[in-house]
């Protein structure tokens, strides 16, 4: 067969790849992400007793923000040995807000383990991630987990997954029932049957008769997915001959290595349920650093390199790096990137062990390295460059809130530590609104921003409000008017003199402000000319309703001035008093911006989000099959700024928390009548207020 695949670097001659690996432990919110964790690295002896989600206990979750929230907000690296082999695992927010940290962490990962739960219906909330893995060629195996509060048969859930998996999933286990709970497995390589004993390995028990059926089934079904990828394997099959236990478990691994395969594990890490067999199979199958390093580009070499993956300032103990070494080794104090390396840490959860050094393998926390940002690959003589090989984009933002610091002194301060917030998670922006001149914080949703003011409370002391940014209206005409204005003042010693002609009119949309002149015979003389031009720009900035005005000339006609009195100032004032007359009499109109949006959705959802774009005044352009992703839609839409604030928490809640969008802004748009009034109201009343 033409897709045979070569075998794994590590795998070779039979053994199993042994320096030091990373999994990511991945998956939908809530699914037991940081409860597994705890498993592993209690049945890996890291720790001696576990913590529980519950209590906020555990190493996963052990931050303030996390812990108030009982959920996780931020990756947390935990390493630990398994039988002489040093294993680090990150254990990753499932919340999609917190998608940045996931992804980062992905693409330092040698492999990633995805935990679900048995929920037939809910097996669509792992596609983004699944799609993810699969664009990035990430080895990945399934975990499902909390299999002790389910009577869904394992099959059911594997027919589900399977659906929204490009990758064919293999099924390693078939589950022991004894009457409602699950007992114990038989594993469908060794041919074994086990029994559960909570915190302990398993009892090896002998394969139950009635259970031989279905085992064979499943062997077979994985025997022949392996056999797609396998010349030597097909043959077997075809002559049935029994393969070799030791040629599955090397075709395993080479195919999970090249993500051709997904196999799928089944257990409670609760209590501590499969939780052995997921160790063992990690260790035999997973691949480490050289093959990460290929399927990365990251270009070989002597010198050390690393990736930082995550930032974290701490208020008092300064700022920490984590970075996975790719290739070479790195010594403490020695210099990488353009910093002095100061103190090297193993990390397990908020505990740190001071390491001399750290190889090619390891994941380790980096102390004080200034200038070191996340994403970047280090090699001592700086950025590695193109050399470092992929890393994860930068997601979008899809909500955004304004702030200001409760005290004003603290404005100054803010700028500082929001740089800093945003050097830690890259998915969060920041941004200076021209129009408004209000304080934007930009991220993937309210959860994320409101951890995003905590941090900035409770490490940089820095309370902050926040409230919905306004929108940057924008205002024309509908109608021109000649326009003509003397200003004439006597005050003391010299006065004051200016006389102008102008011709204010309506230029079509994205037209912009035109400034003309078309004066003869000196009335207004070349030198003031430029003095009215500014004149006008000034009154421009704010128009009869209230808001910046585009989209019209004003053309200098006629004037007169005064040897004496006449001067810039002059010139200027009186252009200022003469569109503030003109101007409420040209039929003002308010301008919406409107953006162009495309939604992405499982199609199931896609008439639902037509009528969420309808009912939120916009107009939806049409629809297609995303490409790359079967069974999604790409809704295209224009809709009102006004519309956009709050669409990403209608859109997840529409979708199992799946669907999102992207924009950019298309034009400016009319609004008139009772929405309009209310825009200019509120206007007047923050004017007034001023
Ligand atoms: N019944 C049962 N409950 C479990 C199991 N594993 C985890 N849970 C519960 O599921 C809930 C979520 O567990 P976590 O480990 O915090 O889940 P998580 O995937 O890390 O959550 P996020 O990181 O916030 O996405 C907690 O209430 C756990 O007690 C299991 O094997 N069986
Ligand atoms: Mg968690």
């Amino acid at each position: 067969m033409s897709n045979a695949t070569p075998q794994g670097q590590g795998t070779q001659n039979g053994r199993h790849p042994t320096g030091p690996r990373c999994a990511a432990i991945v998956g939908p919110y809530l699914s037991g992400k940081t409860t597994l964790m705890e498993s592993l690295l209690l049945a890996t002896g890291a720790i001696q007793r576990r913590g529980t989600a519950k209590d906020g206990s555990t190493v996963g979750d052990a931050s303030p923000e996390s812990r108030a929230r009982k959920m996780s907000v931020q990756v947390t690296p935990a390493s630990t040995t398994y039988l002489g082999e040093s294993w680090t695992f990150l254990d990753c927010p499932g919340s999609i807000e917190f998608g940045q940290e996931t992804m980062n962490a992905l693409m330092v990962a040698d492999a990633a383990i995805v935990v679900v739960e048995p929920v037939v219906d809910r097996a669509m909330t792992v596609a983004p991630l699944l799609h993810f893995l699969d664009a990035h060629s990430i080895p990945h195996l399934i975990f499902v987990n909390k299999m002790d509060t389910t009577d869904v048969r394992a099959r059911d859930v594997m027919e589900a997954l399977q659906s929204i998996s490009e990758r064919p999933l293999v099924l390693r286990q078939v589950p022991i029932r004894k009457g409602q709970v699950i007992d114990g497995y038989v594993d469908v390589v060794s041919e074994r049957a086990y029994r559960y004993k909570p915190g302990q390995a398993s009892d090896l028990i002998p394969l139950p008769a009635d259970m031989q059926p279905r085992e064979k089934e499943v062997r077979q079904g994985l025997l022949e997915k392996l056999a797609d990828y396998d010349d030597k394997l097909l043959e077997q099959l075809l002559e049935d001959v029994v393969p070799p236990k030791e040629e599955i478990y090397r075709q395993l691994a080479a195919d999970l290595a090249h993500d051709l395969i997904v196999p799928v594990f089944l257990g409670a890490a609760e209590r501590d349920h499969g939780v052995r067999r997921l160790l063992k199979a990690l260790r035999h199958e997973v691949p480490e650093i050289a093959e990460t390093n290929a399927r990365l580009g990251v270009r070989p070499g002597d010198g050390p390199m690393l990736r930082v993956f995550k930032t974290l300032h701490q208020p008092h103990a300064g700022k920490l790096s984590f970075a996975r070494v790719l290739r070479g080794k790195v010594k403490d104090n020695a210099t990488l990137g353009a910093d002095r390396i100061g103190g090297i840490y193993r990390m397990l959860g908020e505990t740190q062990t001071k390491l001399p050094e750290a190889a090619a393998g390891e994941v380790v926390a980096l102390g004080r390295m200034e200038h070191a940002r996340t994403g970047r690959a280090l090699t001592p003589d700086g950025d590695a460059g193109e050399a470092g090989g992929k890393f994860a984009p930068v997601l979008t933002p899809v909500y955004s809130l304004a702030i200001t610091a409760e005290k004003r002194a603290d404005e100054v301060k803010l700028s500082g530590s929001l740089a800093k917030l945003v050097e830690e998670d890259p998915s969060l922006h920041v941004e200076m609104q021209p129009d408004t001149h209000e304080h934007l914080l930009m991220g993937q949703g309210d959860i994320h921003l409101q951890v995003a003011v905590e941090r900035l409370k409770s490490k940089y002391n820095l309370p902050v409000a926040t409230a919905r940014p306004q929108v940057p209206y924008k205002e024309t005409i509908k109608s021109g008017i000649k326009q003509h204005t003397r200003y004439k003042r006597q005050t003391g010693g010299h006065g004051q003199f200016a006389d102008i002609h102008v011709e204010i009119k309506p230029q079509p949309r994205g037209g912009g402000f035109a400034f003309t002149e078309s004066i003869v015979g000196g009335s207004v003389p070349r030198n003031f000319i430029p003095s009215v031009e500014i004149g006008v720009a000034d009154y421009l900035k704010r128009g009869p309703l209230g808001f910046p005005v585009v989209d019209v000339t004003v053309d200098l006609q006629d004037g007169q001035y005064h040897d004496v009195d006449s001067s810039d100032m002059a010139f200027r004032t009186c252009a200022g008093m003469a569109m503030r007359e003109a101007m409420p009499k040209c039929n003002p109109v308010l301008l919406e911006p409107v953006f162009h949006v495309e939604i992405v959705v499982p199609n199931a959802h896609t008439a639902r989000v037509q009528r969420l774009i309808t009912g939120r005044r916009g107009q939806v352009l049409g629809f297609d099959a995303k490409e790359g992703w079967s069974g999604w839609d790409v809704v295209a839409a224009l809709m009102p700024q006004a519309e956009l604030h709050d669409l990403i928490v209608e859109l997840r809640s529409l979708t199992l928390g799946v669907g999102t969008f992207t924009c950019r802004f298309d034009h400016l748009q009319e609004l008139t009548g009772r929405l309009a009034d209310q825009v200019v109201q509120a206007r007047n009343a923050v004017a007034a207020a001023q």
